[in-house]
């Protein structure tokens, strides 16, 4: 073949590829999304590895102020609204439509994982990087948000809804901080509360991209988790009070300890919630005894009580039979215990099916696969489900662990659900 035939057959073979490669669908950066899930992970980076960035630390005003860097860097305007939330906005080109609003949280449990929250967040921008580069403008605004005190009872979601109380406010999270003094820490501002609230029709859409925080895609092989529903939440402080006295002169019969009574209410939440078929799940995750010494026999335990489940209903059947059982424990064991229902619920809720199927759409244009899925983690989605539609996409956890330093998803599983996240917003954009 001579050169210049060479050249033709080259040229038409790029005539024909040309509208396929235009096409192609524009997919995450991978890497500058792991490089920024590191950067943010340094914020509270503890000896284990894990992440101690608890809201209203120090650490978590570091991490916050590293986002709205990145978010100006990336073009947004950001604000932080009354609740301390981080907001950050781009212009539609008709910019009064109603915002698709899109984020997740960056606060970490004690000892937690790099990803939980943080790669919602992290997804969030960089689906704002790609839109600068592909030079997209979307027909309605976007509003990039980083929700307050996501792991301390949905603090900023709940905000956000209109439906954080003063007695949700007076609420003690695990950095000692009440949620009040914690809001106005970061910046918010608990006295005017109420001009965070977004009232139903204010938003066009909320999604949230999430690591799965089990492992079921994992154990499939699956690329990305459409999600069906969101369970409710309830926590109890449960106190009990027993007599603190010697525990070398004091015989064993007729003691009143509270730690004997604090296991054996452990052992009946796990026997109550299991005797019930179904997905609910019950926890006493914090025992805390007094005085807490080896010679003193526990005068008192404060022990938390959470419960979850896809139905209200459920779970309060499920705290009624532990309260019947907990009077007879407290019979037993000559202790008092009191139960305290914390203001700190997240109801349950469902995703629309609108964005699942564009969720759905949009993996299968990329090329990955999917699954519906239930959510047993709670998520700021779920606040915000009362006041307009939400989605979720999930993206594999390795070993399904999470809240731990062992969390990891790959970057890759970040970049694709990063990209599965653009293209559901520009769907949802173009649709009237
Ligand atoms: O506790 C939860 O389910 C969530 O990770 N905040
Ligand atoms: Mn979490
Ligand atoms: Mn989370």
């Amino acid at each position: 073949m001579n050169l210049k035939r060479c050249a033709t057959a080259t040229a038409l073979i790029l005539l024909f590829l040309a509208p396929a490669l235009a096409q192609s669908p524009v997919r995450a950066d991978a890497s500058r999304m792991e490089s920024r899930i590191k950067a943010l992970s340094q914020f509270g980076l503890n000896a284990n590895g894990g992440s101690d960035r608890v809201a209203f630390s120090e650490h978590d005003k570091q991490g916050r102020e590293y986002i709205i860097g990145l978010m100006k860097n990336a073009g947004l305007e950001v604000r932080i609204d009354a609740a301390a939330n981080i907001i950050g906005r781009r212009k539609g080109r008709f910019d009064d439509r109603k915002p698709i609003v899109f984020g997740s949280h960056i606060d970490t449990v004690p000892n937690g994982g790099a990803y939980d929250g943080c790669v919602g967040v992290i997804g969030a921008l960089e689906v704002i990087e790609l839109l600068n580069e592909n030079k997209i403008t979307t027909d309605g605004p976007l509003e990039v948000i980083v929700f307050t005190d996501e792991e301390g009872g949905l603090t900023g979601s709940r905000a956000f809804v209109g439906d954080l109380g003063t007695e949700a406010q007076t609420v003690v999270n695990n950095s000692g901080k009440t949620i009040a003094e914690g809001i106005r820490f970061l910046g918010g501002d608990p006295g005017r509360i109420a001009e965070a609230a977004r009232k139903e029709g204010d938003i066009k859409a909320y999604l949230e991209l999430h690591i799965e925080q089990g492992g079921v895609l994992e154990s499939k092989g699956l690329n990305i988790g459409v999600v069906e529903g969101i369970v409710g939440i309830e926590w109890w402080e449960v106190t009990i009070e027993g007599f603190a006295n010697h525990a070398g002169t004091t015989p064993m019969k007729g003691r009143r300890d509270a730690v004997l009574a604090g296991a054996r209410f452990a052992l009946m939440v796990n026997e109550v919630v299991n005797s019930l078929g179904g997905a609910q799940v019950g926890t006493v995750g914090k025992f805390v005894a007094e005085p807490g010494a080896p010679n003193v026999i526990p005068g008192k335990v404060t022990l938390s009580l959470e419960l979850r489940d896809l139905s209200a209903e459920r779970i309060f059947r499920m705290y009624n039979m532990i309260e019947k059982r907990a009077i007879v424990i407290a019979d037993e064991t000559g202790t008092e215990i009191n139960f305290r229902h914390l203001d700190v619920s997240a109801i349950p809720a469902l995703t629309d099916e609108g964005f699942k199927s564009a969720i759905e759409a949009s993996a299968k244009e990329l090329g990955l696969t999917y699954q519906r899925m239930p959510s047993g983690a709670g998520h700021d989605a779920q606040d915000v489900a009362k006041i307009g539609p939400i989605g979720m996409i999930f993206v594999p956890s390795r070993g399904g662990i999470s809240h731990a330093p062992a969390e990891f998803t790959s970057a890759e599983d970040m970049a694709n659900g990063a990209s599965v996240l653009l293209r559901t917003i520009l769907a949802i954009d173009g649709k009237e």
